[in-house]
């Protein structure tokens, strides 16, 4: 065993363990939520044993032999008192791939567990998984959504023409993966989220129809749509229950988060907004709620958005980024909003249901034009006076 060797196995493992210790804090917010301090969830947290080659003979010198880029987008459960985060890890290949991360306090202490998970394929096999939703549904299983992207054969000249689709795979215990069908659907489908409970029998989605790989296109916004199984989910109708508007902040793009949460006052849905701007795509986060009877009927839609890049959140390889498709809500009615920026990193922000709600149906809606804007300010400073 070389000095080097054993000097850099020490350092690597020290920066390791103090990265997953670091504790964290909230820092002060707007009364809608709070966001921590630190990330937590980086590429230095993966476990130096994915990465290294630990035998002295072969690697002398204690290389990094498997590099991580990044480490985003992901997905949230409570699992066995833990908060389990299904992480989409992007290797230095640009290959992302799903592995589990827990907590005991859901806002630091994360830690990898056992290893990547290694999703079976179906008869096509995909170049790249990313960004999974974690549903448990009523029906006993849990359910991941992620998507699965393949090169577009119909382009073999064109290396970046893509086609997404829906991957599907169900587990009982977060350790067995058993692979389903993709999903099947007219258009390519990004961000697709499994509902927890059956409407009318069947499953419901939300899903986000585009015409092409990035373009939505025709794709007016956020579908539902029913099924009749997962295992051979097959989308008929799909109809638009958020749509996207002209200068707003979903005016190219939109796409559903997590699963929504069941509240009293109903279905509390989280979800991203795109707009293009001269610097690229810029993705923030923005809310709505849905009527519990009929899931996909609007109630109430808080104008403009709850979350953007702020800080070191607009710097990364995506830039001016934040998305989420994963929250876990406590017993006591705290929410842990998981998010990622600029498809670098993890952070969480907490609020709670009751807020959450006071912040969707008393922030005035989008009114879609400067003059309704302003309005809507004078009316808040004129209510103010008596105060
Ligand atoms: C990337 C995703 C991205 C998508 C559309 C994929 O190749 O992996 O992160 O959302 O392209 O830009
Ligand atoms: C997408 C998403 C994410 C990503 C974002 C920005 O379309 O599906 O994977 O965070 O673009 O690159």
């Amino acid at each position: 065993m070389t000095d080097i060797y054993t000097k850099r196995r020490k350092a690597v493992e020290e920066k390791y363990e103090l990265t997953v210790a670091r504790r964290n804090e909230p820092i002060e917010g707007n009364g809608i939520y709070e966001r921590y301090k630190y990330p937590i969830i980086t590429a230095e947290s993966i476990p130096p044993r994915w990465k290294y080659d630990y035998n002295p003979e072969t690697n002398p010198y204690f290389m990094e032999r498997i590099g991580v880029n990044a480490t985003f987008n992901s997905g949230a459960i409570k699992w066995n008192g833990k908060y389990v985060l299904v992480v989409r890890v992007e290797g230095m290949d640009r290959k992302s791939y799903f592995a589990l991360a827990e907590s005991e306090t859901g806002v630091d202490g994360f830690r990898f567990t056992g290893e990547p998970i290694l999703i079976p394929e179906t008869a096509e096999p995909g170049t790249n998984v990313y960004d999974m939703r974690l549903t448990r549904h009523e029906d006993g299983w849990i359910y991941g959504l992620f998507c699965v992207e393949r090169h577009d054969e119909r382009y073999p000249e064109d290396l970046s023409a893509a086609v997404a689709a829906c991957g599907i795979v169900r587990t009982k215990n977060l350790v067995d993966w058993e692979r389903l069908p993709d999903l099947k659907s007219k258009s390519q489908q990004r961000n697709v989220v499994l509902h927890p409970e059956f409407y009318e029998g069947k499953y419901a989605l939300y899903t986000r129809p585009q015409d092409g790989f990035i373009d939505t296109g025709s794709g007016g916004g956020i579908g539902w749509a029913l099924v009749d199984s997962m295992e051979h989910a097959v989308i008929t109708e799909e109809k638009i229950i958020d749509a996207r508007a002209y200068h707003t902040i979903k005016e190219t793009k939109n796409g559903e988060g997590p699963h929504p949460i069941k509240t009293p006052r109903g279905w509390l849905h989280l979800a991203h907004g795109v707009r293009a701007c001269a610097s690229g795509l810029r993705y923030v986060l923005y809310m709505y709620v849905t009527s519990l009877e009929e899931p996909w009927k609007e109630i109430a839609c808080p104008g403009g958005y709850l979350m953007a890049p702020v800080g070191e959140e607009y710097i990364g390889d995506v830039m001016n980024v934040l998305f989420s498709n994963g929250w876990i809500v406590d017993e006591n009615g705290r929410v842990l909003i998981y998010y990622a920026s600029s498809d670098m990193r993890m952070h969480v922000a907490e609020s709670s249901v009751d807020r959450l709600l006071d912040y969707c149906f008393n922030t005035p809606r989008d009114g879609l034009r400067t003059g309704e804007s302003v309005a809507t300010i004078r009316r808040l400073i004129s209510s103010n006076s008596r105060f």
